[in-house]
């Protein structure tokens, strides 16, 4: 028994007791999978025009997943922010929520360049936002405003601009109430993560408030919320809408 515990196999060994963060790499990890497994398998429930869409919340909880196992090992093995799998993981699974958007609004109108436009917000967020947390480190507040500009842009899409009122012309009850859930998730789900980033030390705008080493702890809360939540909103409007026909 001895041995077990002391073998190089077990990696828990590297989580302590009071590593909460770590807890959530774990955590965070585990939930994404399941969820993935969640979402393919109900994809067979649901009527053909929801398929699609639940194809990709499965894709972006998967890929979540797939980052979250490696981004434990960085956190467990060196204690920094795994930075770069946490962007490349964004800069995939984001544009895929805007998909999810698209995919929604399809029905009623939408065209492919509400997609583009909105994709090409996300990487203005997420570009500007990892050069302020790596190369300009020492700027991050300027780079921070900057990816809010394009986190505004997403948001006027979505609360304001032309995804709104393709939403508020439908005439579908399940519909409206989907969409207005995933504005909700952009709007306060979404916010989670500029707190995160204003842990940054050098000049972020919390750095007094909150520990550096937190902004991973609310970078996993947001994900799971957010992927896994987000996912599961569209399931519940494929399950409502199969149920009214
Ligand atoms: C699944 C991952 C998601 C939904 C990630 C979303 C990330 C953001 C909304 C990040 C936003 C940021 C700002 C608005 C300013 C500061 C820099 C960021 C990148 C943390």
């Amino acid at each position: 028994m001895g041995t077990f515990f002391t073998s190089p196999f077990l990696l828990f060994a590297g989580l302590s007791a009071n590593d909460y963060v770590g807890f959530t790499f774990f955590i965070g990890y585990m939930a994404m999978f399941a969820a993935s497994v969640f979402f393919f398998f109900e994809r067979q429930q649901v009527e053909g025009k929801w398929k699609t869409s639940l194809l990709i919340a499965g894709l972006i909880t998967m890929i979540a997943s797939v980052h979250y196992y490696y981004m434990r090992d960085v956190w467990m093995t060196t204690g920094q922010s795994p930075t770069q799998f946490r962007y490349i993981d964004w800069i995939l699974t984001v544009p895929l929520m805007c998909v999810e958007f698209y995919l929604i609004l399809k029905a009623f109108g939408a065209k492919i360049e509400l997609l583009w436009k909105m994709i090409g917000y996300s990487l203005l967020m997420l570009v500007a936002g990892y050069l302020g947390e790596t190369a300009y480190r020492d700027n991050s507040v300027l780079w921070g405003i900057i990816s809010t500009v394009g986190y505004v842009g997403i948001l006027y899409e979505v609360w304001m601009g032309s995804a709104s009122k393709l939403a508020n012309n439908s005439n579908d009850p399940h519909l409206k109430s989907a969409f207005r859930a995933l504005g909700w998730f952009v709007l306060v789900g979404w916010a989670i993560y500029p707190i995160g980033y204003m842990a940054i030390e050098t000049d972020g705008w919390l750095r007094n408030v909150i520990a550096v080493n937190n902004m991973d702890l609310i970078y996993n809360i947001g994900d799971a919320v957010n992927k896994i939540g987000f996912g599961l909103v569209i399931y519940s409007l494929a399950v409502k809408s199969k149920e009214t026909h």
